[in-house]
């Protein structure tokens, strides 16, 4: 009889190979010694903590798909790994770091220019420079092909004008991917701006209920001028955009996973040791349920990650295939942290027991990178070939 293991059911291990191992366990390490013990002080006072991108960067944990710019160049199942070690910590370091790799580097390395690439990437690489990426507005969050942010053209580059909200990274950012209509064709482009520009501001939303970890801002644009060199000429359309988003909503499959794997342990460990009517928790069968239901979305939402990361990099993955592991992963993680909060009775309102966290947390990671709703529209779009959303 081969010995089951409820820490790996479906024998991961055994999928991976000795580098994803590697980088499996030093980002495990970094993250278990040096993001954990700060978890707590970063929840209770909202503060984003600026050296962690730093280490990351000194970890080789940036970027780390791309090839060269001082980037590792590992497989997208790695980059997946990453992602689900820092949010078995918190999403909120997870979103850091995934809007740095996908959204900002991943648009430099695909869309820019050698010179664009050589000036940014290494430093974002390294964590020197923090990035931050700029889609959602106002008034357009599901629907950004509505955006109203413009650029226009004029004799020394782009004149910038409209905003942005609920980005993640930008109080603190160096650099800006900003996406807007342009004018003079009516399409989608990316542009790099920098902290400084004039008429460019990033005020920070303050007091939310979830992923407080990371700082999330507003970015106002009244007549940024920006350079020729600011645009990223290789891209156009929304497919620019979405191309990165692909990359970020994979990382977040795996991400979410790290973070319900979490939960399972802890509310595993308190009902074996809690008892009640003379007994552990984990002696009564609802209990169990509770547990092996979150057990086994964990280990299937892991597999569906790593069969789509392995697509992923032979270049047969269809953005569908990213929406339902995201659609399924997000919704599974937050429905089964929520049921596992449970186990844990008053204590659940303590942030000492984590669980509860994670599931304010998990309400965002199902709601950013595109609602669970939208990804059921793209999935019912591909089975039905009729478009619901508008
Ligand atoms: P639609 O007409 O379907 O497509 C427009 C063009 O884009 C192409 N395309 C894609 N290309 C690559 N990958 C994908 N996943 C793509 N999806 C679409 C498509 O082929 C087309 O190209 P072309 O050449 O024909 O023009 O677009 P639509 O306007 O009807 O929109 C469809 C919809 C609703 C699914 C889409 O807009 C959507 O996904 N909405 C959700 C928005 C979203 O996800 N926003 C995320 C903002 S960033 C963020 O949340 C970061 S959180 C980070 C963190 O902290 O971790
Ligand atoms: P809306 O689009 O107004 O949707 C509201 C509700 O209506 C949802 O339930 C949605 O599913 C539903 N809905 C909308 N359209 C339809 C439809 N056609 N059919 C059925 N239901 C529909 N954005 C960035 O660009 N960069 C970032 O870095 C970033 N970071 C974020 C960090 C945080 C903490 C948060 C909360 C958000 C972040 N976002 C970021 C924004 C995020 O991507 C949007 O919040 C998300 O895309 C949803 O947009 P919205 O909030 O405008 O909701």
């Amino acid at each position: 009889r081969v010995k089951y293991n409820w820490e790996d059911p479906l024998n991961l291990e055994s999928q991976l190979t000795e580098v994803e191992i590697a980088i499996r366990d030093t980002a495990r390490t970094y993250c278990q010694e040096n993001l954990l013990p700060r978890i707590l002080r970063a929840q209770r006072t909202e503060q984003f903590d600026k050296e962690i991108l730093p280490e990351m960067g000194k970890m080789g944990l940036l970027g780390p798909t791309i090839q060269g710019y001082g980037c590792a160049g590992v497989s997208s199942v790695a980059y997946g790994l990453i992602a689900r070690e820092i949010e078995r910590v918190d999403s909120g370091y997870r979103s850091t770091a995934s809007v740095q790799s996908s959204l900002v580097m991943h648009p430099i390395n695909e869309f820019g220019t050698k010179k664009q690439k050589e000036k940014y990437l290494p430093a974002l690489a390294s964590g020197e420079l923090i990035g931050c990426f700029g889609l959602t507005e106002p008034n357009h969050g599901s629907d950004p092909s509505s955006m109203e942010t413009t650029a226009e053209e004029t004799d020394g580059g782009y004149i910038i004008n409209g905003s942005k909200t609920w980005i993640t990274n930008a109080p603190f950012a160096d650099i800006f991917i900003v996406w807007a209509k342009c004018k003079w064709d009516g399409k989608i482009r990316g542009f790099i701006l920098e902290k400084g520009m004039d008429g460019l501001t990033a005020p920070q939303i303050k007091n939310k209920l979830a992923l407080r970890s990371s700082a999330t801002g507003s970015i106002f644009m009244d007549s940024v001028k920006a350079p020729h060199s600011a645009l990223l000429p290789h891209g156009k359309g929304l497919g620019g955009p979405f191309s990165c988003l692909n990359s970020a909503r994979y990382g977040i499959s795996w991400g979410v996973m790290g973070s319900l794997e979490d939960c399972l342990q802890r509310a595993r460990e308190y009902a074996l040791e809690r008892q009640q009517f003379s007994r552990p928790l984990a002696s009564f069968q609802l209990v169990q349920k509770k547990l092996a239901d979150a057990h086994t979305e964990v280990a299937l939402g892991l597999q569906a990650s790593l069969q789509v990361g392995r697509l992923k990099d032979q270049g047969l993955a269809a953005p569908e295939m990213i929406s339902l592991v995201k659609r399924n992963n997000c919704g599974k993680a937050l429905q089964h942290a929520r049921i596992l909060l449970d186990i844990l009775g008053g204590n659940a309102t303590s942030d000492e027991y984590h669980i509860g966290r994670h599931v304010a947390n998990l309400q965002v990671t199902n709601t950013y990178e595109g609602t669970y709703d939208i990804h059921t529209l793209i999935l019912g779009k591909a089975i039905t070939d009729i478009q619901a959303f508008a």
